[in-house]
């Protein structure tokens, strides 16, 4: 039975990870608004649109309120939770005694960000089964950012704060619309402006004037894709020009003179030609980073340099040139990002040294990847599904994620996806992928589960310029019941209740995945679960806080959260560390001699493929969650293809056109959309959008899938598997019928 009347609560929105603190108002027992919380001391109010439109989210008439199963004749129909449960642990258990544990592979996508537990009980079970077929959306994502970090080593006295910085760098992401990485995300706009009003310049290097560019002091406007040739340039001149910080060079740094030479042909000049910049704003932009003000900032990479092939090299170079100018926190400075939820961790002045990243552990069957500090190679999963023989997956579970909307190769996708014995989500719709599976869980949503923000604390051991910058933590309870008549499930439980069925012993020691866990200090939390565990997601969230600097009571007794007094100050460096940060590494240099030798001038002479797509994110829907929530963008459901007037109408179009967007692999429809914040020369588009390869004539409704674009097999990074699913070379024709 649901309350009456109505109640305003603190509470936590964890659709991205910036984590706001908001203000969650329930009128008779249903979510009616969500607010900034002007009485949260970090986010001060602060909350974005998709915030705001948690109550359309959680009564999205689209939502699923019971798990589904999929019938004989291809409809749906709701199966009680439990009774989905014994079905699925029965199929499991099937295919797992006939062909092995790698059968059975798990999918964990961007929607587990909400509950801190569903992605520990999901590795837990995989494990407990023995499986090593678990991946997540990371490698699709960024993973040369771990990758990138194992090669180079990290700084244990962690990141330069952004709000003391006179100057920082920005290389193809959009943090006032992303709220991922750079700025800090808990109200990136207030952030930025307080900055440039200290006298901070930013240099963002993006093919596109995006929101960030436009308040950018130097905007590097290049061709998609050169990224690296940009930094190694940078590092290039700066090293030429003695602007190192030589004595944090010779204290904390090897492979100096490995990257020197490296770099040594990529010239203001080849660069400057290479990605069609002024030469003269290259080297600008370089010596304002190496020199501009007291407190110098550090440089920073998005998804967009991530895409364009080079992914690895591109955020090692980033690492690179932040280390050949000594930004990094230093000894007697105050800890930009001390733990709150997690443990108590001493940082100091000194190196964590490199560690192997790659080429270790399960093999996939196809093109020789591994898995990586970064996790198995997601982009590879498809063919792992559709190659016949031993080892072959048979069944995948989905936890908050969408491989049709979100995999490279939607094509591919599909066929993998359909051959499947089993396919599982849990999802609060009928998402595309769902639209295939056997089973569809309906979980709880972000406001009906407790809250917590570990998970953003945790994200800065997987990439510099990630996290809250303070000692902040926020606890929210459950703040509303799931709608009334409902079956709903707790992501973590549907997994306790398979381990239950299929008598597993499950655990996980928390942090311990490929970032925290090589830090800690304080002996690890080890959460066990077995067929007599009887646990809720309370007591869980208790357990994974058990050695958290700050008790969780204590958190939790500051309902709009608390940025707590921990006077954490960087350590000097043990007397006895000789440990340095490595810029040589070979593997990553080499790459850079490939770079070198590509001939960049032929293929951009392509007519076939004249144009180049890019990624961007949309300020509306966080990926393709509440794409079908067309209130949530005014109307406007689909993904435009984004182009410069000129080159609309060099075309013979006029925006609002449908047209026709063919890469070397394949093809897809869009509306075309006139944006002069581009280059003539590309056209970018949101990913995740669109329908099954068949429902193309919905394109106004359903927007497109850019993924369909991007063949897996063909230009990839070697170790991560990573398609180019940026800078991809098309053509734009007009759409008829
Ligand atoms: N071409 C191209 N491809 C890309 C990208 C790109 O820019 N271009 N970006 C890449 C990146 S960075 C990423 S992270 C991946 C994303 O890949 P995924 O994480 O696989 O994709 P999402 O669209 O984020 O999937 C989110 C799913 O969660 C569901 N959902 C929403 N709320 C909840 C909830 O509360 N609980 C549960 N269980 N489910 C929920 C949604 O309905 C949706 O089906 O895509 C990658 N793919
Ligand atoms: N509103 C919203 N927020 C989100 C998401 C969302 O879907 N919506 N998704 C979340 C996820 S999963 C992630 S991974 C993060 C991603 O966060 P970001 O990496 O910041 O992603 P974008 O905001 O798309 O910014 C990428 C920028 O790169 C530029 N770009 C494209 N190609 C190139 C290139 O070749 N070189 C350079 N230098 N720039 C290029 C684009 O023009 C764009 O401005 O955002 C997260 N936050
Ligand atoms: S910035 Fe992220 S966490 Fe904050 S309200 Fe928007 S979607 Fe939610
Ligand atoms: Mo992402």
């Amino acid at each position: 039975m649901s309350m009456p009347g109505t109640t305003t609560r603190p509470g936590i929105c964890r659709i991205c990870s910036a984590h706001c603190g908001v203000l969650a108002t329930v009128v008779d027992g249903r979510l009616a608004k969500v607010t900034g919380d002007p009485d949260n001391p970090m986010f001060k109010g602060y909350t974005c649109s998709k915030g705001r439109a948690l109550p359309d989210i959680h009564n999205n008439p689209a939502r699923l309120l019971h798990s589904q199963k999929r019938q004989p004749d291809g409809t749906y129909a709701a199966i009680d939770a439990e009774r989905a449960t014994d079905e699925i642990a029965e199929r499991l258990r099937h295919l797992i005694d006939t062909y092995g544990p790698r059968s059975v592979a798990l999918y964990i996508g961007t929607n587990c960000l909400p509950y801190p537990a569903s992605p520990l009980t999901a590795n837990a079970f995989i494990r407990a089964i023995e499986s090593p077929m678990f991946f997540t959306a990371n490698t699709i994502d960024q993973p040369g950012k771990q990758i990138a970090l194992a090669a180079h080593g990290h700084w244990l006295g962690g990141d330069v704060p952004f709000d003391e910085a006179d100057s920082w760098m920005l290389v193809g992401t959009n943090p006032l619309v992303s709220k991922a990485i750079g700025i800090p995300g808990q109200n990136p706009g207030q952030n930025l402006r307080a900055a440039i009003g200290r006298g901070m310049k930013l240099v963002v290097i993006d093919p596109r004037r995006s929101q960030t560019a436009a308040r950018a002091a130097i905007h590097i406007q290049p061709r998609p894709g050169e990224d690296v040739a940009i930094i190694a340039g940078m590092i290039n001149l700066i090293i030429r020009e003695g602007l190192c910080d030589n004595d944090f060079l010779a204290e904390h740094v090897a492979g100096f003179d490995e990257l020197a030479s490296a770099v040594a042909e990529f010239t203001p000049q080849y660069v400057a030609q290479r990605a069609d910049v002024p030469v003269e704003q290259l080297i600008d932009a370089a010596r304002l980073f190496a020199t501009f003000g007291d407190r110098r900032g550090m440089v920073n990479a998005g998804t967009g340099a991530n895409f364009g092939l080079h992914g690895n090299l591109l955020e090692y170079l980033c690492l690179c040139l932040t280390t050949i100018c000594g930004r990094w926190q230093r000894a007697g400075e105050r800890v930009t990002r001390p733990n709150t939820l997690m443990p108590a961790y001493t940082a100091k002045a000194q190196a964590h040294p490199p560690y192997e990243g790659w080429g270790y552990g399960e093999r996939l069957r196809v093109r020789g990847l591994t898995d990586t500090v970064a996790g198995m190679p997601t982009a590879a999963l498809a063919d792992e599904i559709l190659l016949e023989g031993e080892g072959r997956v048979r069944a995948l579970i989905c936890v908050g994620g969408n491989p049709m909307a979100a995999w490279p190769d939607q094509r591919k996708t599909h066929r993998a996806l359909e051959s499947l014995d089993l396919l599982v989500t849990l999802d609060t719709e009928m998402s595309l992928t769902s639209r295939l599976a056997d089973y569809v869980i309906a979980p709880m949503m972000q406001m009906e589960t407790p809250a917590m923000t570990q998970g953003s604390e945790l994200i800065k051991y997987y990439a510099s310029g990630t996290g809250i910058p303070a000692a902040y933590a926020q606890y929210a309870p459950r703040l509303v019941d799931p709608p009334e008549g409902s079956d709903l499930m707790e992501e973590w439980k549907f997994f306790l209740g398979l381990a239950k069925r299929m008598d597993l012993q499950m655990f996980f020691v928390n942090f311990f995945g490929a970032g925290g866990g090589r830090f800690m200090e304080s002996p690890p939390v080890v959460v066990t679960m077995d067929g007599d565990t009887q646990l809720t997601t309370e007591e869980l969230f208790e357990q994974m806080c058990a050695n958290s600097r700050v008790p969780l009571a204590d958190v939790a007794a500051h309902p709009h959260g608390k940025v707590f007094d921990v006077d954490a100050v960087v350590a000097e460096r043990d007397p006895d560390c000789t440990d340095r940060l490595d810029v040589g590494n070979a593997v990553m240099l080499a790459e850079l001699v490939d770079v070198m030798a590509e001939d960049f001038d032929t293929a951009r002479g392509d007519t076939a493929f004249p144009l180049r797509l890019i990624p961007r994110r949309h300020g509306s829907f966080m990926n393709s969650s509440g794409t079908n929530l067309a209130k949530l963008n005014g109307g406007k459901p689909y993904n435009p293809a984004y182009m410069h007037p000129d080159a609309i109408d060099a075309l013979g179009l006029a925006s609002g056109d449908l047209v026709t967007v063919t890469s070397p692999h394949d093809f897809i429809p869009s509306v075309v959309e006139a944006d002069d914040t581009l280059r003539r020369d590309v056209i970018a588009m949101h990913h995740a959008f669109g329908g099954l390869p068949s429902e193309d004539d919905e394109v106004r409704e359903r927007g497109s899938n850019v993924g369909r674009l991007v063949p897996t097999d063909f230009e990839y990074d070697a170790i991560s598997g990573l398609p180019r699913q940026g800078n991809i070379p098309v053509r734009v024709t007009p759409r008829t019928g």
